[in-house]
């Protein structure tokens, strides 16, 4: 079956793992992604958090799937041709290099241009122009200059920053999207153009629904939603919400039985108000559905905390995934708090591709997350990562090098 993407060649310069989740989304809808790699050592990531020695790390081999690997020194005059060859032959360049390293290479976008003008240049960077543009950005660092981490947490505790990578991954899918568009737009205007994805502009994205609550806090001093109503206090930013949800549907995360041993035996659970009379049957508070104290969204605001201890006490008299079968029958919306260990033994994620079991040549079968997008004609079979310069030959090949051509170069060190 033919994919969404047949035909678009990648030069996928990118390494770690914002600018690597982009190229693998690529990849996954059927674009031919030719890894570019530093000779002997490849990304920095196939070595590092290594679980097995001297095999490429899941770090690696999880960011990188359906691509072909090419090494070349960029800095030996002969390997700089190949890059260049590359750039006249692929339809997009995808780089998250530190800002400037491009332009050291001599690869400047005047440069790329005129070795082909249809080639759309594709960068994660982790600011976009101002007074941080020149700075190096790890996923941390965007979660806390886009808004993330001052708004996650606890109101008594620290900044946090979460789990999901936002910052790279989050920007890595924003990224692709500015490809696919761009490619798009090449076929009336036949022209490449720059695309840039900053990791700070990308989180803040995310972070959206906070600046609206920003300038709701700016106006009104309070926001009822928040667990420091109505007893806390306000301050002048938005302040963290513990695990208030960010909607107008209240939610908190309660203890389901177990709790005491198991650290996720918890369910996240919505007072959507069309349920509410639902919710005050099963857990045993009739009188709440008219009780004026409790009947309307308005008159439970702020009595939320007490409201939820009160499910709590129904919860923990239950398993998350007996709570959950209880819940659904009633449209109560609510999430079991699973743990990655059942998620990857979830069978229902393995059926969908979700989550993929792959064999790797020296490192056996690991599982990964496959494709989170599914399409119904441009299905994604998810194979291995490439072993650091395992295509260099072939793909030479393809640039019409001679083998004998390939040898020379490999000699000098050039690939
Ligand atoms: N052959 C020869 N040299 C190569 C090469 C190759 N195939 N590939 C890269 N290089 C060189 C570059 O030319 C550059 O050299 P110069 O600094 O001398 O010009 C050098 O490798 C290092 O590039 P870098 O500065 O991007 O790498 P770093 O490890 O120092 O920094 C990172 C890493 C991620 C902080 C930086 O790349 C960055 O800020 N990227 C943008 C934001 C981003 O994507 N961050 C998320 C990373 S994922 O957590």
């Amino acid at each position: 079956m033919s994919k969404a993407l047949d035909g678009v060649r990648i030069l996928d310069f990118t390494h770690v793992q914002s600018g690597p989740t982009c190229t693998q989304l690529l990849a996954w809808m059927g674009a031919d992604v030719v890894k570019v790699e530093r000779v002997g050592s490849g990304d920095i990531t196939r070595g590092q958090l290594r679980d097995i020695p001297d095999v490429d790390s899941l770090y690696f081999t999880m960011l990188n799937h359906n691509k072909r690997s090419i090494t070349i020194d960029t800095k030996n005059p002969n390997g700089k041709a190949v890059l260049e060859a590359l750039v006249k032959r692929c339809d997009v360049l995808v780089e998250n290099f530190a800002p400037g390293v491009l332009d050291r290479m001599g690869l400047t976008w005047e440069r790329i241009q005129s070795l082909n003008p249809r080639m759309i240049v594709a960068s994660v960077k982790g600011f976009g122009p101002g007074p941080y543009e020149d700075c190096k950005v790890y996923e941390n660092v965007a979660q806390c200059a886009g808004g993330s981490a001052s708004t996650t947490g606890f109101d008594d505790g620290p900044p946090l920053v979460t789990g999901a990578q936002i910052g790279d991954s989050g920007t890595g899918l924003h990224l692709a999207l500015g490809i696919v568009a761009a490619l798009y737009q090449r076929i009336t205007t036949g022209r490449g153009q720059q695309v840039l994805a900053a990791m700070q502009d990308g989180v803040l994205n995310l972070c959206r629904v906070k600046l609206r609550d920003q300038q709701r806090l700016d106006r009104l001093h309070v926001m009822e939603e928040y667990p420091q109503f109505p007893n806390g206090s306000f301050g002048e930013a938005v302040p963290r919400a513990g695990n208030a949800s960010g909607g107008g549907q209240p939610g908190w995360i309660l203890k389901c039985k177990g709790w005491e041993t198991d650290p996720n035996a918890y369910i996240y659970f919505i007072t959507q108000a069309p349920v509410w009379e639902d919710i005050c049957k099963v857990i045993g508070e009739e009188g709440w559905i008219t009780d004026p104290d409790y009947a309307t969204p308005k008159a439970r605001l702020p009595r939320l905390m007490q409201i939820f201890a009160r499910i709590e006490e129904w919860t923990k008299t239950k398993t998350k995934f007996e709570a959950m079968d209880i819940l659904n029958k009633h449209d109560i919306p609510c999430g079991p708090i699973l743990s990655m260990k059942e998620i990857a033994n979830e069978p229902s994620l393995r059926k969908t591709g979700t989550v993929v079991e792959v064999d790797h040549p020296t490192r056996g079968k690991y599982l990964t997350v496959g494709n989170p997008i599914k399409m119904s004609d441009s299905p994604t079979e998810v194979t291995r990562s490439p072993l650091l310069g395992e295509h260099t030959e072939e793909i030479l090949v393809e640039l019409g090098y001679t083998k004998d051509q390939v040898a020379t170069l490999r000699a000098e060190g050039a690939i």
